[in-house]
């Protein structure tokens, strides 16, 4: 049962076991463990994927679950310790909300017989550090989700230096690189520090790191690839950068004059406090939903990919049922505000009712005749419009995810979650279609199919802050001030302008035919902000 990952009768079957054997613990040392062990093996072959390894931790909590009393009691009458391969102190660093991928690491390595200590999510460095002294801890493990959150990794990584602590630092979540831990945090901890791409590396990794006859020559190896990095960016030559007047002359320019501006129906805020969701559902995209689960492939071809589909199919088929389940019953709300404003640019500026966006300009030499793109560029020098949003599809989720969490089914919770991640995105979509047809309705005709809005084959952008054309997250703020986001739709930032609730979406809207998405890179951000 354990390892097909069936939870029908395990109370049954763990309270079996318990009068098998000696001792309550010994059914967890032995069949619970050689099935988990099972599991990770196949897990680590590439015979088993994460949403199957993820339904046997949920069998091995429910049946640890049955037998904890059991073992509380003996170790109460003998005063006996339970064994652990090691224990790791887990977190979302501060001002950072998102902890799907940091959730199914804790589960792995939990059902790889490691300790977890999950302390959530917007963790301050004094909390890790001082729970990682109190409880011994092995290792700590930093999530993150955005760009602030690496600056916050780093002061971690300091703060460990001068606390002297030599644990393991392990690093994760979408924005992390190899590059960015070898470059920025490496050298400010000189204990081991590694960057863990994703959940089935993680065993692998802790597990060398508490083996001693490894932990010595992967760390030396880990050091010597990230010297190795440091060293090919010092001899790396940068690309040619232009001064930020020489890259106005090359901005991309607009015909304004035979232009006619398209005016919006209405300019304003409106305010959506309950959309319904299952208008919501065809706009789903339902490819990222495989990749949460570590499914490569694009839907609906992964379905009957060779390698993935049967499992593609199942997930597929659980994801459907929860979120049948979750529009029924009304579990999240979605809300969300949007505005359309009077606009008109002033170099990379756009001046809108009192606020100056400021969006930066690429600056790369790219040659005479090759556009060096600003968000601005899309925007008249007189009489146009912008837009701005913000969606969410998560009140309401963490009631669901507690519920399945109190139930030891982390399946399930992570299912909500990535459900939720799915709906608010949809909503952005469907927003935009509304704003191009109805509410600005510069598109009004427009007629695409689900598959056509997915690949974004309509009139105009829509950018987010935090996203390649605006790395600035705080940008956000002045969205927030146009359409008092937090009264409107109930979307808080945090100090590092994380939103939550986590499944939440904002940006702007371009309404020109002609806007297109770039990208800034990290030497552009560095001359703009001289
Ligand atoms: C899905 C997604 C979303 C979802 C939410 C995702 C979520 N809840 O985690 C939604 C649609 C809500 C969203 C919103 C936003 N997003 Co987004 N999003 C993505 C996307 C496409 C995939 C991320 C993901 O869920 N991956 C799956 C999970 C399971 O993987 P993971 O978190 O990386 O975790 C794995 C590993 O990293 C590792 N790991 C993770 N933590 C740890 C910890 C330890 C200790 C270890 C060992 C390992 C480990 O193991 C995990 C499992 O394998 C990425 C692009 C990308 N391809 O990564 C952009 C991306 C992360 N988003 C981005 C941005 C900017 C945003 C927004 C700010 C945009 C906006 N203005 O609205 C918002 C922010 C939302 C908020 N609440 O603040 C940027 C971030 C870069 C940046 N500049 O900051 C990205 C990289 C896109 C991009 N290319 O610009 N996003």
């Amino acid at each position: 049962a354990l390892v097909e990952g069936i939870t029908d009768f395990i109370d049954i079957d763990a309270e079996e076991a318990r009068q098998k054997y000696d001792r309550p613990i010994h059914v967890i040392e032995r069949p619970l463990m050689d099935g988990m062990n099972a599991v990770g093996d196949l897990f680590s072959s590439g015979k088993m994927f994460l949403p199957q390894v993820v339904k046997s931790a949920r069998v091995m909590k429910k049946a640890v679950a049955h037998l904890v009393p059991f073992i509380d009691k003996e170790k109460d009458e003998l005063g006996l310790t339970n064994k652990s391969n090691g224990k790791i102190v887990l977190a979302t660093v501060k001002g950072d909300v998102h902890d799907i991928g940091k959730n199914i690491v804790g589960v792995v390595l939990g059902c790889n017989g490691y300790d977890i200590i999950d302390l959530g999510v917007m963790v301050p460095s004094d909390k890790i550090l001082t729970t990682a002294r109190e409880e011994g801890a092995d290792f700590i493990g930093l999530s993150g989700l955005i760009t602030p959150s690496l600056d916050e990794m780093v002061h971690v990584a300091k703060e460990m230096g001068r606390l002297n602590f030599d644990i393991p630092l392990l690093i994760g979540g979408a924005t992390t690189s190899r590059k960015h831990t070898a470059v920025k945090i490496e050298e400010n901890y000189s204990g081991p520090t590694v960057h863990v791409i994703d959940a089935s590396r993680a065993v692998g990794v802790v597990s060398k790191l508490m083996n001693n006859d490894e932990k010595g020559s992967y760390i030396e190896s880990v050091r010597s690839d990230f010297a190795q990095i440091r060293e090919k960016r010092r001899k790396q030559t940068l690309p040619k950068q232009l001064d930020i007047k020489t890259a106005r002359q090359r901005k991309f320019n607009i015909k304004w004059k035979s232009y006619s501006i398209p005016e919006p129906n209405f300019t304003g805020v409106k305010v959506f406090t309950d959309y319904p969701l299952d208008e919501l559902i065809n706009y789903i995209d339902w490819s990222p939903f495989f990749h949460a689960w570590e499914l490569k492939g694009v839907y609906p071809k992964i379905l009957d990919d060779e390698k993935y589909g049967k499992e593609a199919q199942t997930i597929f088929n659980d994801g459907q049922k929860l979120l049948d389940h979750i529009i029924s019953e009304k579990i999240l709300t979605a809300k969300a505000v949007i505005g359309i404003h009077p606009a008109y640019a002033e170099n990379e500026k756009v001046i809108t009712e009192g606020i100056d966006f400021n969006f930066p300009r690429q600056l790369i030499d790219k040659g005479i005749g090759k556009p060096n793109y600003c968000l601005s560029d899309f925007i008249s020098p007189k009489n146009d419009f912008i837009g701005t949003f913000a969606v969410t599809a998560g009140h309401g989720l963490e009631k669901i995810v507690k519920k399945f969490e109190n139930q030891n089914d982390d399946y399930n919770a992570i299912m909500a979650k990535v459900l939720a991640d799915r709906l608010a995105e949809a909503f952005a979509e469907r927003m935009h279609e509304r704003v191009r047809k109805e509410f600005w309705g510069y598109a009004a005709d427009e007629k695409l199919e689900d598959k056509q809005l997915i690949k974004e084959k309509y009139q105009g952008i829509r950018p987010a802050p935090g996203y390649p054309a605006c790395p600035e997250h705080k940008e956000k703020d002045k969205i927030w001030k146009l359409l008092d986001v937090e009264r409107n739709a109930g979307i808080t930032l945090t100090e590092n302008r994380a939103m939550y609730p986590a499944a939440s979406v904002c940006g702007w809207y371009f309404s020109h035919p002609e806007a297109v998405y770039f990208s800034i890179r990290h030497t552009d951000k560095i001359m703009n902000s001289l």
